[in-house]
């Protein structure tokens, strides 16, 4: 039996492993989400007033309160994630969605956690950053007994401290967070807080990595640090959402990194500041302008700035190959290689062999090449002036005046101001070649690799 079996086989034994209704009557409703879209903040129906945050292609948690007691619900199991259009990969996460929604509160409130088990193994939930009773902690084997599946456990204590954390499992830590368990935590402060700037935009999102061969639909989980997929959420650009904002607009963009690399973020077109960290709110002294911050393993980065620039401004993962989609690593370096003759002499034994990355891999950005049935072009999303040549930790902050506030509605493509954009210069001649260039490569031995075949992982 081959791991994706096996991971399909288990998601259909758990689905009779229904919790009984006696015990889940206590419990407050789970709450599911069906949508991969950018929910609309969530304002607070009850207890202490907050400005909520808005999380990338994700969702927050609705609560019951009950005697002054914010009660969530999560419910861990396999879920369906599509992660681009047609892309849909077998997860695990929470209520419905990998990353999980997120949680927030504020600080004093007193929280109560229900984690119901719904994996075809046990789990726990970890508060990553949270100051709590060390019993609360999440750590199967040593502060707690694993959830079983099928069980529901209850986690409780209060939320001390202000900032942004996140939450995972630790248990089996490997293979549930290689297969998308993870979510992000807000605590708000109670009051005005003189490090916290209020803002009018506050988006939080996670980075995600996952190593799916195409054509599959499950991430292999024994894999350390060969991953192919590279998301924001859990998508992938072009489905990852824009940031939507108002210039002028004070916006804040929080980042956690739950993969096994870092990922150095980047936003064009403005400075930002680190506000804050998993461990708090930066002091004012401690902070410097920046246009990219690394996001290292197991951190968060808060970064904030004034969208005082219109236009469409990328963010994204300056690693270049994490803002790519699937493909093999073992694809050779083609640039300055002749093909010609070559590929007309393989054509006739592999039909749809293609020369790929002669004068650079640009073009795979408007190829058409025939995909296995589940995956997504390498590099893809169309712009106004052409191919994006993206894939992956892709995505763009949208800037404009027109924006109204509280919407976080897609404005469409940037209109730029009349003689504002690059150019060609018309009649200019083509400077000659450098001297000394290298005699042109002859004699190559040329290897017969099909794009579109499985992958030699
Ligand atoms: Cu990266």
């Amino acid at each position: 039996m081959n791991r994706r079996n096996f991971f399909a086989g288990a998601a259909t034994a758990v689905a009779a492993t229904t919790v009984s209704r006696v015990s889940m009557a206590a419990l407050p409703e789970p709450v599911t989400q069906g949508s991969t879209a950018t929910a609309p903040p969530l304002a607070p129906p009850n207890g202490r007033p907050y400005n909520p945050v808005v999380t990338l292609n994700g969702w927050t948690l609705p609560w019951r309160m009950n005697a002054g007691v914010k009660e969530f619900h999560l419910v861990a199991e396999p879920v369906v994630r599509e992660m681009a259009p047609g892309f849909k990969v077998n997860m695990w996460g929470y209520n419905g969605q990998s990353p999980g929604p997120t949680i927030e509160a504020v600080e004093g409130d007193r929280v109560r956690i229900y984690v119901t088990n719904k994996l075809p193994e046990h789990t726990t939930v970890h508060w990553h950053g949270q100051r709590l009773p060390n019993g609360m902690d999440g750590v199967g084997g040593i502060t707690q007994p694993h959830i079983p599946p099928g069980k529901t456990f209850v986690y409780e204590f209060t939320a001390r401290r202000p900032g942004t954390f996140m939450y995972h499992p630790h248990a089996d830590e490997m293979v549930q967070m290689a297969m998308g368990m993870m979510g992000f935590w807000v605590t708000h402060p109670k009051e005005s807080h003189p490090l916290i700037e209020p803002v009018q935009r506050d988006f939080c999102f996670l980075l995600g990595s996952f190593d799916v061969e195409p054509g599959s639909a499950t991430p292999k989980v024994n894999t350390m640090t060969d991953f192919n997929i590279w998301s924001f959420n859990s998508r992938v650009f072009p489905g990852i959402d824009t940031l939507n904002v108002r210039k002028g607009d004070r916006v804040r963009i929080r980042v956690g990194n739950l993969t096994m690399t870092n990922h150095p973020i980047h936003i064009h077109g403005h400075e930002f500041e680190v506000t804050g960290t998993d461990g708090g709110p930066v002091p004012r002294t401690a902070r410097w302008p920046e246009v990219s911050v690394d996001v290292a393993v197991g951190q968060m980065r808060q970064m904030e700035f004034i969208a005082d620039e219109e236009g469409d401004w990328s963010l994204h993962c300056h690693k270049a190959h994490h803002t790519m989609g699937p493909m093999g690593h073992e694809v050779p370096t083609m640039i300055g290689v002749d093909h010609k003759g070559v590929a007309e002499k393989i054509k006739k034994l592999v039909p749809d062999y293609m020369v790929m990355g002669d004068k650079g891999m640009a073009d795979m950005g408007g190829m058409e090449m025939p995909l296995p049935d589940n995956t997504m072009p390498m590099m893809t999303g169309a712009g106004p002036f052409g191919s994006a040549e993206m894939g992956g930790m892709f995505t763009l902050l949208k800037v404009r005046r027109d924006q109204k506030p509280g919407d976080y509605k897609d404005p469409g493509w940037f209109k730029h101001p009349a003689g504002t954009v690059a150019r060609e210069v018309p009649g200019a001649a083509v400077p000659p070649a450098a001297r000394n260039a290298p005699p042109p490569i002859s004699n190559t031995d040329a290897t017969v690799r099909k794009p579109s075949g499985a992958h030699n992982h």
